[in-house]
């Protein structure tokens, strides 16, 4: 056996995947290229009561406008079809809206954390943190896959706006 004992321990990577001009893979190390926000999160979970965590991160929209969204920007309304749909590894799932994260609508400051309450998030994986959520549940801890899904335009929309 040459395994060396300080073999480093698999590291979390979520997948950047869909209507973006640039796919990634992403670790937390990763996620530390962005500007770093820290916030005091407060949430209920249905079955184990209030929970309060300080997170920190990098926006999700930062994170994901670098990727290159399908959309062209200059036009607000084009924005509006596009979902982020969020897996954690036990395929815990949950939707969002771009223009709930979208400084010109929403504007939700939410947060793909790399550290709660100061311990790195490397192996576990980046969180999803929603300061806006009375509720936890969409608090997704070690997400495997954010998909940008553009497709959601059931009938032709006006041209501009
Ligand atoms: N991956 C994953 N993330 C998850 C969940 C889950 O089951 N899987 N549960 C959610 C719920 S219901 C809550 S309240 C918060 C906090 O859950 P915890 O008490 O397990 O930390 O995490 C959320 N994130
Ligand atoms: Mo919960």
């Amino acid at each position: 056996m040459s395994q060396s004992l300080t073999a480093a321990r698999p590291v979390a990577e979520l997948e950047l995947t869909g209507d973006v001009a640039r796919p990634a893979r992403l670790t937390v190390a990763d996620l530390l290229a962005w500007p770093q926000h820290r916030v005091r999160v407060s949430f209920e979970c249905a079955t184990s009561g209030m929970q309060h965590h300080l997170f920190e991160g990098p926006l999700l929209h930062d994170v994901l406008s670098d990727a290159g969204p399908g959309f062209d920007p200059a036009r607000r309304k084009d924005r509006l079809r596009f979902l982020i749909a969020v897996t954690g590894a036990d395929g815990h799932h949950g939707l969002l809206s771009w223009a709930e994260i979208d400084p010109d609508f929403g504007r939700a400051p939410v947060l793909l954390a790399v550290g709660i309450d100061d311990t790195p998030l490397d192996l576990a994986g980046p969180q999803l943190v929603l300061p806006q959520d009375r509720c936890g549940a969409r608090h997704i801890s070690g997400i495997q896959g954010i998909h940008v899904d553009g497709r959601y335009a059931p009938g032709a929309s006006p041209a501009t706006g």
